[in-house]
């Protein structure tokens, strides 16, 4: 009895002096592993390591620049002791050229390869995570924010941004009738993007009007400017005067919530649009004074990014190029494929109607959206003023409210 209480007090202080360290070891050459005391393991490739060496002669702090092998990839130094430094809390890394390095605990964690750690990294710091919704969730996802404390507050600032990182849109309110609010809404992130229709344009009925928009119809559900490589981020629209007519209202779909639906329920369908490249086109000017112009980009409607992330969708039916420039069977088959999209797009459609002072503001590269046709009278015409942003300077202002100490 007593023996076996002494032994397994043996064993616990055994395991719990070993354990309180942190170790460092070399694994092939090739990786090196940290282990925790309870017992978590982080494993860095040593190739990374040597890349990343955060000495002076290697990296230069104040510009968070790698300045080491400018010509060339890091070559295969071999690492040629590895040990964990309990006072510095640092990994200690001696290479075959007798170069040494040391890499901080928490710097280290904080690049962790696991797939947890990556995934965090991806939805905190790069992009959260789109919450795709359908017709039945519009309540639920729709986010409102007053004009003023956008202006006013950075953490209203943040979440407003946040709203249309995640939900995809967000509805202001209460903006003083002004044709500059948009471009005050632009700088507050940072700055308008500039287009072919100008900084800040009008959407109203125009004589000569030089794009669809611009007159009294329908607008089908649409992206703006997939004729452009660069396609405008954001669009604010800042409603002015609203139509007193029945019109007027705004429609919206998030595409991709469709192009989810897409892949789940009609996978040959999906497949075509993801691949199949069609022209987008814009050929004018931009009123009567504007130079022309002929924007021309070739892409599928469903665009993914490098992770295979829904990265933009493209649907204009107004600017869709008659040049088709594929296969004649593909052209068939696609025709199929894109009139489901279409069909599931208008299903999913909620409908509501801004009111003068009302932003809406939407992500460009995922929402469909368009408006119903309207009829202006002598006393009564409708008038919205927009601007795009573009998102590099959307996520680049989101990161820096969240992560305000950020240093690399
Ligand atoms: C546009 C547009 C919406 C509206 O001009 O591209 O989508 O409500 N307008 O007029
Ligand atoms: N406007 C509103 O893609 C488009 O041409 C949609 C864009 C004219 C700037 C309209
Ligand atoms: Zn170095
Ligand atoms: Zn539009």
């Amino acid at each position: 009895m007593i023996g076996q209480l002494l032994a397994r007090q043996i064993q616990r202080y055994a395991s719990s002096s070993s354990s309180r360290r942190i170790t460092a070891r070399l694994q092939e050459q090739r990786y090196v592993e940290v282990t925790r005391p309870d017992g978590q393991q982080h494993k860095y490739p040593s190739i990374w390591l040597r890349d990343n060496c955060q000495c002076s002669e290697c990296f230069h702090a104040a510009t968070r620049a790698r300045k080491s092998h400018w010509e060339r990839g890091p070559l295969h130094v071999r690492a040629e002791r590895v040990r964990f430094d309990e006072k510095r809390q640092q990994l200690i890394v001696n290479w075959e050229d007798a170069h040494n390095s040391s890499y901080d605990l928490d710097w280290l964690q904080q690049r962790d390869f696991s797939v947890e750690a990556r995934q965090r990294y991806l939805n905190e710091v790069y992009k959260p995570p789109a919450q795709l919704w359908g017709k039945s969730q519009f309540g639920d996802v729709t986010h409102h924010f007053e004009y003023h404390d956008v202006l006013k507050q950075d953490a209203v600032l943040l979440d407003w941004l946040q709203a249309l990182a995640v939900q995809g849109f967000a509805l202001l309110h209460g903006a003083p009738h002004d044709e500059q609010v948009v471009r005050h809404l632009a700088e507050r992130i940072g700055y308008i993007k500039r287009t072919t229709y100008g900084d800040v344009f009008d959407v109203k009925s125009k004589p000569n009007a030089g794009n669809y928009a611009y007159l009294m119809t329908p607008l089908p559900l649409h992206t703006d400017m997939p004729y452009y490589e660069y396609k405008a981020g954001i669009n604010i629209l800042h409603t002015l005067a609203q139509s007193e007519s029945p019109g007027g209202a705004n429609l919206m779909t998030d595409g991709f919530y469709v192009a989810n639906t897409m892949r789940r329920d009609y996978p040959d369908y999906y497949e075509l649009l993801r691949s199949v490249p069609v022209n987008w086109f814009d050929i004018g000017h931009d009123g009567d004074a504007g130079k022309p112009f002929h924007s021309l980009w070739r892409a599928p409607v469903i665009s993914l990014d490098a992770d295979g992330q829904f990265a933009r969708i493209n649907q204009n039916t107004t600017k869709r190029d008659s040049r088709f420039t594929v296969p004649l069977e593909q052209a068939l088959a696609w025709y199929e494929a894109y009139d489901k999209f279409l069909q599931v797009a208008q299903a999913e459609a909620v409908e509501f109607k801004t009111r003068p002072g009302d932003v809406f503001v939407f992500n460009n590269l995922r929402m469909l959206h368009g408006r119903t046709a309207y009829e202006d009278s002598p006393q009564n015409k409708r008038h919205l003023v927009g601007a795009y942003v573009d998102w590099d300077i959307i996520y680049s202002k989101l990161r820096t409210l969240k992560f305000p100490d950020a240093k690399d």
